[in-house]
């Protein structure tokens, strides 16, 4: 009988998550856990069944763009997967953006919302993307407060109803950059004179993710405004009228990606695109911001998902998979590195975690000052730490499973791929560590760092776990006070890891907090576990030493001669 191998394979996604599990008994009041008992065992179901399942029956399924119709009409249709649209339904039913605006469960409706869409992510073929943009586009357009559109378009962002139900798209991106938004070229014509009027926009949007979406919110400058992101208005468009055609766009292609690829970006042509100022003809930049910190907060949720789910499939593997006379689970070295990958997993989910119980008390109205500070720093923290933990445990899980893990109708290498825009999408590691800087530049203060890190890793009680992490905020603090000295390229040249350094101490406080309270309320050790390794793998980033003479050195990379 020749051999052949048994693949991985998923249970109940919310039951076999140990880590999930456990932080919710913690962190959700009773009454509340066992209302969203069932939608979280509905959901690890699904996700470990049924949507898995399609998710790999349709790994060679692509959307696909149709410009013509039959009789010669330009129409610019976007055909996506069968599993997008199942999930288009789900998403609606589920309520996996409602929950946080219905505010059911007041405080902890946004752990609800998330811990949802951290089940269904891993199987959804990234559906969490226009959702997350659905997300802030609500988020802002209840924040900046215009009547009418909230009447509008709020109403169907939050439908649960999937006839109904809108998601939003996010345009920002032009030829011009990704990151340097304030240097867009879109133009803003107004159709009267009166802005309320509407405006009519002129110019390529140049990676616009989930392009199927009903509306989208987009930057634009108004003709005559200054340059710069201050020059920029935030627009609302929607993107067909009632009988289903093109409000002056054109799709000109899908963008050919690395990964995310059931996800339709494209590349659109505004030209005449009907638009309302959602917020004056100004400041778009400023304005946009809270769906930034919305979709950067889904960013790193959907990084601790992608990390669970290789996680959760090495680990089946792992007991199936005999090698050199016995399974892989039973070998000291696969385990001590499973064990790394599984410690890295378990500080992403509680710092992304952590983040969204900050957001559910913003919405809630109970945020603290300090807690506002605190969550400000944390957004582009959380996001980058995480986005670097999801490429490397990724990319660690493929090597798990051998040559199986570089095989593509395993479905393997899609975690690995799907990772890798993690760090790119919604602001670069780069561009989130100087946006790190520009918060304490402008008066934010690293000490609410440094005292949650202090009050969280005294109350985990492990004395080596403590030391590694305060040691790593007091010396980012150190060595931003030294920075700050030496003048803006030091300090730059430093910021990445800077960042992240306070990025994984927050994360090793958090795993500690909770590893003393799972020993003493659950009798488990194994998340004070997970710290102990996290602490020994490497926390504090900082360089001392003039890295940026060096950097310079290297520059220059003529050969000699
Ligand atoms: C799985 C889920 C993933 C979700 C998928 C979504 C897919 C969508 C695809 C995309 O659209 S990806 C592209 C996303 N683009 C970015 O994330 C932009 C990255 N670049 C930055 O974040 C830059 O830092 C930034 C564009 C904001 C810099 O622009 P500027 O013009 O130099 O802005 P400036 O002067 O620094 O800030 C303008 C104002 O906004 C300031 O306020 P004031 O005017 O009151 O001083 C800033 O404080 C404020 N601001 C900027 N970022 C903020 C913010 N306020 C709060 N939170 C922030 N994050």
């Amino acid at each position: 009988m020749p051999f052949f191998q048994d693949g991985p394979a998923l249970g109940n996604q919310f039951t076999t998550d140990r880590v999930l599990q456990s932080y919710l008994r913690r962190a959700l009041p009773p009454g509340v856990h066992a209302e969203v008992l069932p939608e979280l065992l509905d959901a690890g179901e699904r996700s470990g069944g049924e949507l898995y399942r399609e998710s790999l029956e349709q790994l060679s399924l692509e959307p696909e763009l149709v410009h013509w119709d039959a009789w010669g009409n330009r129409v610019d249709r976007i055909e996506v997967t069968p599993l997008w649209k199942k999930m288009t339904r789900i998403a609606a039913e589920k309520g996996l953006v409602a929950i946080a605006y219905e505010k059911k469960h007041g405080e902890h409706s946004r752990v609800h919302q998330m811990a949802l869409n951290y089940l269904y992510n891993a199987s959804s073929a990234v559906y969490t993307c226009p959702l997350a943009m659905t997300d802030g586009a609500t988020r802002t357009l209840l924040t900046l407060n215009h009547g009418a559109l909230v009447d509008r378009a709020v109403a169907r962002l939050t439908s649960r109803d999937p006839a109904h139900a809108w998601t939003s798209g996010q345009w920002m991106t032009e030829r011009t950059g990704g990151s340097d938004v304030g240097i867009s070229e879109t133009v803003a014509r107004p159709v009267g004179s009166r802005p309320e009027e509407g405006y009519r926009l002129f110019g390529t949007k140049w990676f616009s993710s989930a392009s199927t979406a009903d509306m989208a919110l987009t930057l634009a400058r108004p003709e005559g405004n200054p340059r710069g992101g201050v020059g920029l208005a935030l627009f609302y468009v929607e993107l067909r009228d009632a009988e289903g055609k093109m409000n002056g766009i054109g799709v000109n292609r899908l963008k050919d990606k690395l990964g995310t690829r059931a996800l339709p970006t494209a590349e659109l042509t505004l030209d005449g695109t009907f638009a309302t100022a959602v917020a004056g003809t100004t400041d778009g930049v400023r304005n946009i911001a809270p769906m930034l910190n919305i979709t950067r907060t889904w960013n790193a949720i959907c990084a601790a998902s992608g990390m669970r789910r290789g996680v959760a499939l090495a680990r089946d593997y792992a007991t199936k998979r005999v090698a050199f006379g016995a399974k892989l689970a039973d070998k000291p070295l696969h385990l001590d590195t499973l064990a790394g990958v599984q410690a890295e997993f378990e500080g992403a989910f509680h710092l992304a975690f952590r983040v969204v119980e900050l957001l559910g008390r913003q919405e809630a109205g109970v945020l603290t000052e300090e807690e506002a500070q605190l969550l400000r720093l944390l957004t582009p923290i959380v996001k980058l730490t995480t986005a670097k933990q999801a490429v490397a445990v990724s990319s660690e899980i493929l090597e798990t499973f051998g040559g199986a893990g570089y095989i593509e109708d395993t479905g393997l290498p899609r975690l690995l791929r799907d990772a890798q825009v993690l760090p790119i999408w919604e602001g670069t590691t780069n561009v989130l560590s100087l946006d790190v800087l520009r918060v304490l530049g402008r008066g934010g203060v690293v000490d609410v760092i440094e005292r949650e890190v202090r009050t969280r890793v005294e109350r985990g009680g492990d004395r080596e776990v403590a030391a590694v992490a305060l040691g790593a905020v007091v010396h980012a603090k150190t060595w931003l006070g030294q920075a700050w000295s030496l003048g803006l390229p030091a300090l730059e040249a430093g910021a990445r890891r800077f960042a992240l350094t306070l990025g994984r101490a927050m994360e090793l406080a958090l795993l500690a907090d909770h590893g003393g309270w799972s020993k003493t309320a659950e009798g488990d050790g194994r998340a004070l576990a997970a710290a102990r390794i996290f602490a020994r793998r490497g926390v504090d980033l900082i360089d001392d030493h003039d890295a940026l003479s060096d950097a310079r050195a290297l520059a220059n990379d003529e050969p000699l001669g």
